[in-house]
């Protein structure tokens, strides 16, 4: 969960986010390279006492910095692609679970188990618990097991809402009249959180998403309570 005064990423909790992290340090290594070299130039440029007063046009030197950038950017470009169908792919999911904006609130159905369905509200404060997180909260809390790939549809019942989990690197839009789908893995238990990331309406900063991370038992305990 994001604090005060985190600068990073937060700690990961599945494969895909893992694969992001690397992608950003990848990315920022590209850039430290090209700031350091334009600065380079830059300051080579300002203390430099000679100059070329008759120099209009040099082919060798235009070829270099048309290619140059070319390359730089495929290789940002091919990683970002493997990423984006990464995120994209289904593999073979062990479980299921639909989730519905609606305004403002979720629902979730695990179809998968004798349609397990219930509403996911955000937890008032006066009803808040000493360990729980303000505005994070939820009553209903989205149980899931760690370690095995999950699948999420999304939908929605009135305006576009996005279910967001910024640990897991999952970010899906639920629009109305379409069913979105998304996997991923979780790789540790714990509670992770996140919010609604589509402006939907006055209560859009109240709709929180709760994911409780248990191991396969616990997991199917909660399923049989239910
Ligand atoms: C889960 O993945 C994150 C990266 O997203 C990694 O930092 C963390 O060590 C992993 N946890 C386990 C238990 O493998
Ligand atoms: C959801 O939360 C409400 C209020 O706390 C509760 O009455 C209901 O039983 C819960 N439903 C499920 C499926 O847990
Ligand atoms: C849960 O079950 C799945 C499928 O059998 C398995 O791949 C996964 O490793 C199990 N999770 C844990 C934490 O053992
Ligand atoms: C937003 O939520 C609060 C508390 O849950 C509720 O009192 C209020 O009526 C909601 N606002 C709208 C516009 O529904
Ligand atoms: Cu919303």
């Amino acid at each position: 969960m994001a604090t005060w005064k985190s600068l990073m990423f937060l700690d990961g909790s599945s494969f895909l986010l893992e694969q992001l992290s690397f992608f950003h340090d990848h990315a920022l290594l590209i850039l430290m390279m090209i700031t350091c070299t334009v600065a380079y130039i830059m300051t080579n440029l300002i203390f430099n006492k000679y100059n070329h007063r008759f120099l209009l046009e040099g082919h060798m030197i235009e070829t270099i910095w048309t290619i140059l950038p070319a390359l730089t950017l495929i290789f940002i470009a091919l990683p970002s692609l493997k990423l984006i169908y990464m995120i994209d792919e289904i593999r073979n999911p062990l479980i299921t679970i639909k989730t519905i904006g609606h305004q403002w609130y979720w629902t979730y159905e695990y179809s998968d188990f004798n349609n397990i369905e219930f509403d996911s509200y955000m937890m008032p404060i006066n009803e808040m618990k000493p360990f729980h997180f303000r505005l994070l909260e939820v009553d209903n809390r989205t149980v899931l097991p760690y370690l095995s790939p999950i699948r999420v549809l999304t939908s929605s019942t009135d305006v576009i809402h996005s279910w967001t989990i910024p640990s897991s690197g999952v970010k899906i839009d639920a629009s109305p009249g379409r069913l979105n789908q998304m996997s991923f893995t979780l790789n540790r238990t714990g509670m992770f959180y996140g919010q609604c990331s589509e402006i939907c309406g006055a209560n859009h900063s109240f709709m929180p998403i709760a994911i409780e991370s248990i191991s396969n038992m616990s997991f199917l305990k909660w399923v049989n309570s239910n």
